[in-house]
C-alpha cells in the first residue's frame, strides 16, 4: 500500500471507510475502500472472491464506479500465498502490497475518484448560498445514467439493493454520475446498522423489503429509483421515514395503504398489519415542477406489485427521455 499517499476519509460505506488516496507514481486521485477479509484455513472465502470477481464485471459499465485494483495485505503467516494465488485467480491487480507480519489479512479496493456524491449535488441546490432547482435537463440526464447502471447490474443479475443518493458519485464538470457502493458482503440483507452502528436510511427502501418479503427482484432498485428521481426534482427526499414502520407510514400516505387486488398477497407478507385506510394522492402534486411524461414514469417506478415495476431497460426507453441527446452515452 505504500504507492498510495492516503488524504482524508470521504465517506463510511455501509461494509467500510473509504478514503481520498493518491497514486505517488501517477498523481491520479483514487478511493480507497478497506476491507476486513476473513481468512480460515482454506483461504480467501470463495464468497470474497465471487464478489470482487462480480464488482470487476460489473465496474465495466461506465455509470458503475470502477475498480482499478484489488490490494491484498496479508497478516504475514503462511496463509499469505494462497491468498495471493487466489486474489489473482479472481482477476486482482498486480499488486499485493507487502507481508506485515502478525497484522489482519486485508483487501483493500482501489476505486476511480470522483469528488462528490448526488447527495452532497442535491444539498448544494437546497440549501447554501445559491440555491436553485436542479435544473430539468440535468435530473433527465443523471436519471439515464443512473438507469443505464442499474440495467447494466440486473442483466448480470446483480441487485444493488440499496441505492440512495449517498452511493451515487457525481462528477460536476463533465456531468457524469456513477453508481458505487456495489456488493461486498451483501449476500443476504440490508442491515439496519451500519458495520460503524451508524442508522441505516430506509428511505429508498421498497415496500415490500419493508414487509418482510422472502423474496426480492429488481424491483428493489426501481423502487429506489423512483424515490432519487423524485428527490432530485424536489430537492426533498419523497418517503423520509426514521423507523421501519413510519417509512411504510410515509408510502401509504402518499400511494394509499395497498390493497390485494393492486398487489396480490401484500397482506400474507411477514410484516404486514393492519393499517389505516389510505387513499392515493395525486402523484404529480408531490413534484410539482415534473411534467406529464416524468410523472407517468415516476408512477411506473413506484408501483406497488414489484412485478408491475418498470424495469430499468424498459425505462430507458420511457418517452420522458425523448427530447435526450442519447449519443451522448
Ligand atoms: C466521494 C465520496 C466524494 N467519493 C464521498 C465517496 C464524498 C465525496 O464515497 C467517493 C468515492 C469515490 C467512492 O470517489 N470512489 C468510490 C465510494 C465507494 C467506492 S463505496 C468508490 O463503494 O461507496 O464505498
Amino acid at each position: 500500500m505504500e504507492k498510495y499517499e492516503k488524504l482524508e476519509k470521504v465517506g463510511e460505506g455501509t461494509y467500510g471507510k473509504v478514503y481520498k488516496a493518491k497514486d505517488k507514481a501517477t498523481g491520479q486521485l483514487v478511493a480507497l475502500k478497506k476491507t476486513r477479509l476473513e481468512m480460515d484455513e482454506e483461504g480467501v472465502p470463495p464468497t470474497a472472491l465471487r464478489e470482487v470477481s462480480l464488482l470487476q464485471l460489473l465496474s465495466q459499465s461506465l455509470y458503475v464506479v470502477r475498480l482499478l485494483s484489488v490490494e491484498h495485505v496479508d497478516g504475514g503467516s503462511k496463509r499469505k500465498a494462497a491468498a495471493a494465488a487466489a486474489a489473482e485467480g479472481a482477476g486482482a491487480g498486480e499488486g499485493h502490497g507487502g507481508a506485515v507480519g502478525g497484522g489482519k489479512p486485508m483487501l483493500y479496493l482501489v476505486f476511480e475518484y470522483l469528488d462528490t456524491d448526488l447527495k452532497k449535488f442535491i444539498d448544494s441546490h437546497r440549501k447554501g448560498p445559491n440555491p436553485r432547482p436542479v435544473p430539468a435537463a440535468t435530473v433527465q440526464n443523471f436519471l439515464y445514467q443512473l438507469l443505464k447502471g442499474v440495467a447494466h447490474c440486473h442483466s448480470h443479475g446483480v441487485l444493488h439493493r440499496d441505492l440512495k443518493p449517498q452511493n451515487l458519485l457525481v462528477d460536476k464538470e463533465k456531468g457524469i454520475l456513477k453508481i458505487a457502493d456495489l456488493g461486498l458482503g451483501r449476500a443476504f440483507t440490508v442491515p439496519l446498522k451500519s458495520y460503524t452502528h451508524e442508522v441505516v436510511t430506509l428511505w429508498y427502501r421498497a415496500p415490500e423489503v419493508l414487509l418482510g418479503s422472502a423474496h426480492y427482484s429488481i424491483g428493489v432498485d426501481m423502487w429506489s429509483v423512483g424515490c432519487i428521481f423524485a428527490e432530485m426534482v424536489r430537492r426533498q427526499a419523497l418517503f423520509p421515514g426514521d423507523s421501519e414502520f413510519q417509512q411504510l407510514l410515509h408510502i401509504f400516505r402518499l400511494l394509499g395503504t395497498p390493497t390485494e387486488k393492486q398487489w396480490p398477497g401484500v397482506t400474507t407478507l411477514r410484516d404486514w398489519h393492519v393499517y389505516p385506510q389510505w387513499e392515493p394522492q395525486n402523484l404529480a402534486r408531490a413534484v410539482p415542477s415534473l411534467g406529464p411524461d416524468g410523472v407517468d414514469l415516476l408512477s411506473k417506478m413506484l408501483k406497488y406489485d414489484p412485478a408491475e415495476r418498470i424495469s430499468a431497460k424498459a425505462a430507458l426507453d420511457h418517452p420522458f427521455f425523448d427530447s435526450l441527446d442519447k449519443s451522448q452515452f
